[in-house]
């Protein structure tokens, strides 16, 4: 996996070493999870010019909708608002009983864009589908959860970009089971597994290995009331 980071460092040099070229600059990350689970942050993936380019297409162009969700018996609107795209010929996409009308990418020829932008740091990557997610503010959200859909095989890598509003990206590790661990000792494990992002515009998180097996997800509220987010998850999906 470290080849990954090494890949994430090697984007275009600057070609005018006079000027400060933001793209392809920041810190950027590697947080190994243990068990085979790896999440790498890279700040400043896009500049933000380019950034805020792409988040004025998404949020006039893109056909969003708050879809009503099934969980434990009950339905509610989904806390965000949500896109997908998909090439064309594979399984379809299935979450909370819900289940997404998958546009194409010639629809909204900007995504490949996006897409190729990914593909360029994180090559031998084959991303076919994405999904778009919209917090208008604050209050938006999206649960706990991990994207281990079959339809991604055991080992999904994740890519993840963010435009707009800064929101926190918190990762914990999925309680163990009872007989494995005393109660005491999983309440103090809990604490220790938590990892906390801040998702800057224009940056790139990627999830790999076991993270979606062993590893919850979320963007919980925020106190303040915030102004809009947009995120796009690029994911495989298997044949
Ligand atoms: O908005 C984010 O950063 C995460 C979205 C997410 O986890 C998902 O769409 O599955
Ligand atoms: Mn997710």
């Amino acid at each position: 996996m470290a080849s990954r980071l090494l890949l994430l460092e090697a984007r275009k040099p600057n070609p005018n070493p006079e000027t400060k070229c933001s793209e392809n600059q920041g810190k950027r990350s590697v947080t190994h999870l243990g068990g085979g689970s790896e999440v790498i942050y890279s700040p400043r993936f896009l500049s933000s010019e380019r950034a805020w380019a792409w988040f004025d297409y998404l949020e006039k162009e893109i056909p969003w909708t708050r879809p009503l969700i099934h969980v434990f018996g009950r339905s509610y609107p989904q806390p965000r608002d949500t896109c997908y795209v998909a090439s064309e010929g594979l399984t379809d996409l299935k979450y909370s009983g819900y289940q997404p009308h998958a546009y194409t990418w010639d629809e909204y020829p900007v995504l490949r864009d996006i897409l190729e932008a990914v593909h360029e740091v994180l090559p031998g990557s084959r991303f076919n589908s994405l999904l778009l997610n919209r917090y208008k503010c604050g209050s938006d959200y999206v649960a706990w959860h991990s994207d281990n859909e079959k339809l991604y095989g055991p080992t999904p890598e994740i890519a993840s970009v963010s435009f707009g509003c800064e929101r926190k990206f918190l990762l914990k590790k999925k309680p163990a089971k009872k007989e494995e661990e005393p109660s005491k000792k999983r309440s103090k494990v809990a604490l220790r597994n938590v990892h906390s992002f801040l998702l800057k515009h224009g940056s790139l998180l990627v999830m790999s290995g076991h993270t979606q097996r062993d590893w919850l997800h979320s963007v919980p509220k925020h106190s303040k009331p915030g102004s809009v987010r947009i995120n796009l998850t690029f994911r495989q999906i298997l044949l």
